[in-house]
């Protein structure tokens, strides 16, 4: 019997201490899922310490005249490739408080490379074509996702309790284009929180939005 409890708390020490995934749905009150926005979580009890690492790559290719992608999340301290991968030259800038910055003329397949040291969000534009917009967020917290066509994603391995999860989307209505929920995680499983918010028209851009 000791034995078997030895075992059994082994084994619940050796799974991820209490982490529970949320499934968030963010949608306008008519029900039009919005796509491209960060959803961060800042739960009460703290962050993790250590880096942040996310499993996409931390680039922003400029293609077809455009950026890809066109919301891109990456933690504070990241380097940023921007590739160009067009057959002609870019000249890609910001002048966001979080960074402002400015890649002079470059060409095919050349690739230059910015840190972002501060969070918040970057608006990046093109010199040379004005309908080139993109945004990358950089964030502070290693609970982070970005929802999808269907306006889903998914943060996991949450600790359980109290946390506050910020959404934020370039076209989002309010204040920094934000809205926040308060949430308590479970200690395991997932739990879902749908997000309902007012939300410009964005504006149209080549490649699609
Ligand atoms: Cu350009």
């Amino acid at each position: 019997m000791r034995q078997l409890l030895a075992i059994l708390v082994a084994t619940l020490v050796a799974s991820p201490a209490g982490a529970a995934d949320l499934a968030l749905s963010l949608a306008t009150p008519g029900g039009k899922p919005l796509a491209n926005a960060v959803v961060t979580v800042y739960p009460a009890s703290g962050a993790p310490r250590g880096p942040i690492r996310f499993p996409w790559p931390y680039m922003m290719s400029q293609k077809d005249m455009q950026f890809e992608p066109y919301v891109l999340v990456v933690p504070v301290g990241a380097e940023v490739a921007f590739p160009n991968r067009d057959p002609f030259k870019h000249h890609v800038f910001s002048f966001s408080p979080a960074k402002t910055f400015e890649l002079k003329l470059y060409g095919r397949d050349e690739q230059r490379s910015v840190k972002f040291d501060k969070p918040g969000v970057v608006a990046l534009g093109c010199n040379i074509h004005d309908d080139m917009t993109a945004f990358i967020k950089v964030v502070d917290t290693p609970f982070a996702a970005k929802t999808d066509a269907k306006g889903e994603a998914v943060v996991r391995d949450l600790p359980p309790g109290d946390a506050q999860v910020v959404v934020w989307q370039p076209f989002l209505k309010g204040p920094r284009n934000e809205v926040s929920r308060s949430v308590k995680a479970p200690a395991s499983g997932s739990f879902a929180l749908a997000v309902t918010a007012e939300a410009r028209t964005p504006p149209l851009r080549r490649g699609g939005y």
